[in-house]
Order: structure tokens, then C-alpha cells, then sequence
């Protein structure tokens, strides 16, 4: 008969989870003593860092992924980067280790005191099993939510002393049954969207990260070529949907609704596909749309076509709906759109790199293949300004813009795409947040490359203070930090440069080779 441990394991193994991104404590062990053979564990030294790598593998991936935290303080510490995840609609199955079950209301030392509760106002669900028999089936449970639209991270407190206990016969159906989504457009809706985009006289896409989560890029393309429409990118995205230099595309939508307004006023019809609407930022007021401007909002999440302030909004699959309406609307109607012209000549700096020029050596330099995971926030412009990006899984950003993110998503990311080179473009702020996934990059040999943005000062929260005419502000400047040092004593080979030619030089070598790399690069700081 098989203890509660084994149960839940082939569980995990059913849904393909065999690799646990972990941070154990003394809650955990009897769980992780039971790991059987045929699963990896992959030590983070923060949680923040754990999740955020669980993160990175999730997206990249394609799938949902497993972690395993410390109780109430490990949950805790990893809380900060969760807020990506629940934006990003990324799958996690985040589990906790608890006190014996019979001591937690004595809140002995680790007992996680009501800890359903704790990660509760992010994740999707929480629970912890009313008994130890339980268990594989909430873990089930678990998963089964974790990936039913609209997908999300989800949270299983469990203590130790269940682990030990006998499974339920029963719970052998567990690792066969499935669950999946069926929610698609009826013939009628689809018509009736098919039918307004044709009558439309000028009609615009605004797509969002759910499409590259859902690979439906090319989709995409096909709907934009049949309506000869532009596209945009919606607001503060935490992926790319559409390549970058189609004659369709358009750019990023500023994060303020009366720019949002006016960068879409003309069109008749806005169709929004797999974007919240809108994610603003900076408080900027205004119209919500151009005047007499219909908005067709499609989504598989609920919650996201409830609380937009605006439009009509479908709940359905979003690569189905892309899909089916590339075939159903009239192509044609509309003249071709001119193609793209060149891409602008980057901005100089005479006394570092200008993150414009960096983000063009990059361009001319990596595999076009090349996977981003970005967490430079006074660089977001300038990095879509330059950039060349065609394929699905090319860019990653803190859904939320929580930082301490993007430095071990990129790690995770490239444990989930070993035939892609990816690489951390991370600001000198943000790198600090995340950066004990150095020392798991090295110790496992995952060959990321960590190219640090060194402004030397929380450069977009110097933008924000002109914006918001704060004034000065204290706090903002982070001078001194030596990131080829500290890569050094985590173990990953570093290197930090000045110039262009010596940033080419440690990237292409960085290429060349195949264990992780730090290049630090002294750039300017310019305004986004
Ligand atoms: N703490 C967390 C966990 N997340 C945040 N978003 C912030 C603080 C606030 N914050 C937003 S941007 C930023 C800070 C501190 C500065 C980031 O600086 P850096 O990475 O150097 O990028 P730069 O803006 O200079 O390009």
C-alpha cells in the first residue's frame, strides 16, 4: 500500500511535475526524503528567487511547475515575485511544509498559523487538507485549478507528519483523469465578431501577453494580413505577441488611458485579444476610448472582461477565437499596409553605453533564436524601439513589475529551453532583488547570460518623480555595488565592461561557451 508521499509523488508525475524548485526546511524534509529517483531538485538560497525561477521554467515551458517553500517565512519571502505570477497567469503549484498537525494550535516553532490564509489575497486558491488522506487529491485538485482558465498560481499547505500516513486505495484514479478547458466561441459569436471586425472601416488589434502564452503569434498574423489592420501591443506586456517588425506592427501602447486614447484614436473598432483592459500605470485621466469607438474584448479570463471599465468582452480560448476568426473574416477589404520602415538609429552616449545602442548590439549579435528576460524598467522604450523579435518565447517581464523576478526567470527560463540561448537583461536596481539565483545558475550549470544595465540609480523612479512632480527625492541612487564581485562568489564567471567593443567581445565569448556569465555593462541613464 503506498504512504501518502509516494501517492502525491505519482501524482506530480502524471502531470509531468518532476522537477521541484525548492527551499527546505525542517517542515519539509520527510516530504523531499521521499523524492523518488526519476525527479530533480533545484535549490534556490531566497524564496523570491525559487518562485521567480519556477516562474521563468512555467512560462518558458509552457506548462505549470512545482514548488516546494518553508513554511509562513518562506511563503513570505517568496510573496513579492508571486505578484508576477498571478498577473502573468502562470501556473504554479506552490506547496508549504506545516507543523504536525496535532501542534499547530499551539503555535509551536514553524507552525504555519493559518496558512491557507496567508497567500491568500494572490493565489487562485489555497487550501490545506482536512486530513493526511487527503492530501494527493488536494494536490490533484491543486494542479486541475492551477491550469483550468483563467490559469493562475495556487497554494497547498501540508504537514509533515501526513507524508508517513497510508494513501487511500482511491487515490489511483488520480493519475489518470484529466481535466480541460472547453469554453470556445459559438458559430453565432463568432459571426457576430467576424461580422463587425468585416464592417469595420478601420479596425486595430490590441494583443496581449495571452497570445504567446498560448503560442497563437502566428494566428495572430494571419487575422492582422486578412484585415490589413495595425496591431499593438497592449500596455506594459509581460510577453511579445506579434513580431516586431511586421508591417502590422505598431509598438507598445503607453500605460495611461488618455494616451492609450489617443494612440488609438481613427479606428472605428479595437479588438483586444488576451490583455487585460487596460493595465494602466501613471495616473494620467482622460477619455477610456476615441469618441464612438467600439472595443470587442476577447479573454479566457473572467475576471479580466469583468472589471474592464469598458467595452464588450467574450470569455473563450484565445488561440481558438484568434484562430477561427483569421478564417472567418472577408481578407482583402482593405489596402496592404506599407512595410515597416528601417529601425531608428539607436541614441549615443559619450561616457557609457546608451541603452539604446546596447539593446542594438544585442540585436546585431545574438542568435536570432535569443530568449529575454527583462527587469530594466527606464529602458522599456528604448529596448522596443531596437529590437527584432519574431518567434514565440522570446520576451519575458515581471507581469507586475514586482522586481527580484526577472534575474531567476531567466535562470528557470533557460532550464525549461536548453536549445535557446537565454539572456537577463536586468537593470543594476533590480538585479539585488533576485541575486542568490546566481549561485543556482552556477551550481547546476545552466548557462544563462546576466548582462547588468549599471545606471547606478533607480533610473525610472527618477521618471517618475518628474511625472508625478514629486520633487526630490531621497533614497534613488545605488552606487558602488560590484556585480562582477558578487557574481564571482556565487561562482558564475564575470566580466564588466565600458565600451561597445568590449561589450561584443564578452557577449560573443559569453556565446561561445556553455556555463552561466555575468557581463556588467556601465550604461547611461536616459529617460524612458
Ligand atoms: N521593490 C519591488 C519588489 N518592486 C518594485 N517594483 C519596487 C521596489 C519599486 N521599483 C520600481 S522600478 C525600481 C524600483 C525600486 C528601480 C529599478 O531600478 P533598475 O533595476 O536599476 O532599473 P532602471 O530603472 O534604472 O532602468
Amino acid at each position: 500500500m503506498a504512504d501518502v508521499s509516494q501517492a502525491t509523488y505519482d501524482v506530480l508525475r502524471a502531470h509531468g511535475l518532476t522537477t521541484i524548485f525548492g527551499n527546505p526546511g525542517s517542515n519539509e524534509l520527510p516530504f523531499l526524503a521521499g523524492m523518488p529517483d526519476d525527479f530533480r531538485y533545484v535549490l534556490g538560497l531566497h524564496e523570491g528567487a525559487v518562485l521567480a525561477m519556477a516562474d521563468g521554467f512555467a512560462q518558458a515551458r509552457g506548462g505549470s511547475a512545482f514548488v516546494n517553500l518553508h513554511a509562513a517565512a518562506g511563503t513570505g519571502n517568496a510573496m513579492g515575485p508571486l505578484t508576477n505570477t498571478v498577473y502573468a497567469h502562470s501556473p504554479l503549484i506552490i506547496t508549504a511544509g506545516q507543523q504536525v498537525r496535532s501542534t499547530i494550535g499551539q503555535e509551536v516553532m514553524l507552525a504555519n498559523v493559518d496558512a491557507p490564509m496567508l497567500p491568500k489575497p494572490l493565489v487562485k486558491w489555497s487550501s490545506e487538507p482536512a486530513c493526511a488522506q487527503d492530501v494527493p487529491r488536494t494536490i490533484s485538485q491543486a494542479i486541475h485549478i492551477a491550469n483550468l482558465p483563467a490559469k493562475g498560481p495556487v497554494y497547498v499547505s501540508v504537514p509533515y507528519d501526513d507524508w508517513g500516513q497510508e494513501a487511500p486505495a482511491e487515490t489511483r484514479h488520480l493519475v489518470e483523469r484529466t481535466t480541460a478547458p472547453a469554453n470556445s466561441l459559438s458559430a453565432d459569436q463568432l459571426e457576430t465578431i467576424a461580422e463587425a471586425l468585416d464592417r469595420a472601416r478601420h479596425p486595430v488589434l490590441v494583443l496581449g501577453s495571452e497570445v504567446d502564452a498560448e503560442h497563437a503569434n502566428d494566428e495572430a498574423v494571419r487575422l492582422a494580413d486578412a484585415l490589413n489592420a495595425p496591431v499593438w501591443v497592449a500596455p506594459l506586456p509581460s510577453r511579445c505577441p506579434f513580431p516586431t517588425r511586421h508591417r502590422s506592427f505598431r509598438g507598445v501602447l503607453p500605460a495611461a488611458v488618455q494616451e492609450v486614447t489617443d494612440a488609438l484614436a481613427g479606428h472605428d473598432l479595437i479588438l483586444v485579444v488576451g490583455a487585460a483592459v487596460f493595465r494602466y500605470h501613471q495616473f494620467v485621466p482622460g477619455d477610456y476610448l476615441p469618441e464612438g469607438t467600439r472595443l470587442i474584448h476577447l479573454t479566457s479570463d473572467p475576471s479580466e472582461a469583468a472589471r474592464a471599465p469598458m467595452g464588450d468582452a467574450w470569455v473563450t480560448g484565445v488561440r481558438d477565437a484568434v484562430t477561427r476568426l483569421a478564417d472567418a473574416v472577408t481578407p482583402g477589404r482593405r489596402p496592404a499596409l506599407p512595410s515597416l520602415p528601417d529601425i531608428a538609429p539607436h541614441r549615443t552616449s559619450s561616457e557609457a553605453i546608451h541603452p539604446e545602442h546596447l539593446f542594438a548590439l544585442l540585436r546585431e549579435n545574438a542568435p536570432d533564436d535569443v530568449v529575454y528576460v527583462k527587469e530594466s524598467t527606464s529602458t522599456i522604450g528604448a529596448f522596443w524601439s531596437q529590437m527584432d523579435l519574431s518567434l514565440p518565447n522570446s520576451y519575458f517581464f515581471p507581469a507586475s513589475g514586482g522586481l527580484g523576478w526577472g534575474l531567476p526567470a531567466a535562470v528557470g527560463a533557460q532550464l525549461a529551453l536548453p536549445d535557446r540561448r537565454v539572456v537577463g537583461l536586468i537593470g543594476d536596481g533590480s538585479a539585488n532583488y533576485g541575486i542568490t539565483a546566481l549561485w543556482t545558475a552556477a551550481h547546476y550549470h545552466i548557462p544563462t547570460i546576466i548582462v547588468i544595465l549599471k545606471n547606478g540609480t533607480y533610473g525610472v523612479l527618477r521618471w517618475f518623480a518628474r511625472v508625478l512632480e514629486a520633487g526630490e527625492t531621497p533614497g534613488l541612487d545605488v552606487p558602488g555595488i560590484d556585480f562582477a564581485a558578487i557574481a564571482s562568489g556565487y561562482g558564475v564567471t564575470a566580466t564588466s565592461v565600458r565600451t561597445p567593443t568590449a561589450f561584443v567581445a564578452a557577449f560573443e565569448k559569453a556565446l561561445a561557451g556553455d556555463s552561466p556569465v555575468v557581463i556588467e555593462v556601465e550604461t547611461a541613464f536616459s529617460e524612458p
